[in-house]
C-alpha cells in the first residue's frame, strides 16, 4: 500500500515575539561606528544586552546592502539577536532578515506586507498622533516613535516630541512601540517608564568608548523601568 503523506510547505522562518525583542533596540550603521569595525561594536553591545538590530545604511549600492545585511545576519544568528534592514524590503528579503523598517516617505507598509508575507516584521516610524491613529490600521508589527530628544544622527528630524509628546503618541498607538531620537543612558528610564516597550538608539551605543557598559547600564535601566511601571499599573487597577 503507498501511504501519502502530505507536507504542508514550512515558511522559511517563523515570525518572531518582536514585543521581546523591542527593549534594547540598536541601528547601526558603519558611518556610526566611525574608526571601529561593526562587528566589533555589534558583539560589544549584544554580550551588553542588545535585544535587536537594526541596519541602517543610506548610502549604499543595492548590492553591497545585501552583502553587508547577509554578514550581520550570519554574525546575529549565532545570538539569537533577530535583524531587521533600514527602509529596503528588497534588501531584507534578499539578505534572510527578519523585518524591514520604514519611514512615512518608504515604500508603504501595507506593499510590504503584500511582497514579503505574513511572517515578515514591519516596522514604521511615527511621529504625530495623526501617523499613531493610522498605524492602528494597519498590518505592522510595532512603531518607532520619534525623535523624542535632539539629535543630530537623523538628517533633518522632525520635530523634537521630548516626554509628553511621546505619552501622548502611546495614548494613541495600539503596537508595540519604542522611543527613538537621543536616547542615552542617562533618559532610557523615562522612556520606557512613559510605556514605550523599549528604546531605538544609534550614538549612544555605537559613539560610545564602552558600547559593552552602555549596553549593559541602558539594559538594567529598561528593565527596572520595566517593572517600575508594572507595579505602577497594577497599583492603579485595584
Ligand atoms: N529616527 C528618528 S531619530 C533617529 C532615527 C533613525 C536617529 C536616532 O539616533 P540617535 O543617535 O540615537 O539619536
Ligand atoms: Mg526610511
Amino acid at each position: 500500500m503507498i501511504r501519502l503523506v502530505c507536507l504542508k510547505k514550512k515558511s522559511k522562518m517563523a515570525k518572531i515575539d518582536i514585543k521581546n525583542h523591542l527593549k534594547l533596540y540598536l541601528v547601526i550603521s558603519r558611518a556610526a561606528c566611525g574608526k571601529r569595525d561593526i562587528f566589533e561594536v555589534l558583539h560589544s553591545a549584544i554580550r551588553g544586552g542588545v535585544t535587536l538590530v537594526q541596519l541602517r545604511e543610506k548610502h549604499i549600492d543595492a548590492r553591497e546592502y545585501v552583502a553587508l545585511a547577509k554578514k550581520v545576519k550570519s554574525f546575529l544568528d549565532k545570538y539569537n539577536i533577530p535583524l531587521i534592514v533600514n527602509d529596503r524590503v528588497d534588501v531584507a528579503l534578499v539578505s534572510g532578515a527578519h523585518g524591514v523598517h520604514v519611514g512615512q516617505e518608504d515604500i508603504h507598509p501595507t506593499d510590504v506586507r503584500r511582497i514579503a508575507g505574513n511572517d515578515f516584521i514591519i516596522g514604521l516610524s511615527v511621529n504625530t498622533p495623526e501617523h499613531a491613529y493610522e498605524a492602528n490600521e494597519l498590518d505592522i508589527d510595532y512603531v518607532g516613535i520619534g525623535p523624542v530628544f535632539p539629535t543630530t544622527t537623523k538628517k533633518d528630524p522632525k520635530p523634537t516630541l521630548f516626554i509628553d509628546g511621546l505619552k501622548q503618541i502611546l495614548n494613541i498607538v495600539k503596537k508595540p512601540a519604542v522611543g527613538i531620537g537621543g536616547i542615552t543612558e542617562d533618559n532610557c528610564y523615562d522612556v520606557v517608564f512613559a510605556g514605550a516597550e523599549g528604546v531605538a538608539v544609534v550614538s549612544a551605543i555605537c559613539s560610545s568608548k564602552d558600547p559593552y557598559i552602555t549596553a549593559f547600564n541602558m539594559k538594567q535601566k529598561i528593565d527596572k523601568a520595566i517593572y517600575k511601571s508594572r507595579l505602577k499599573n497594577s497599583y492603579k487597577e485595584r
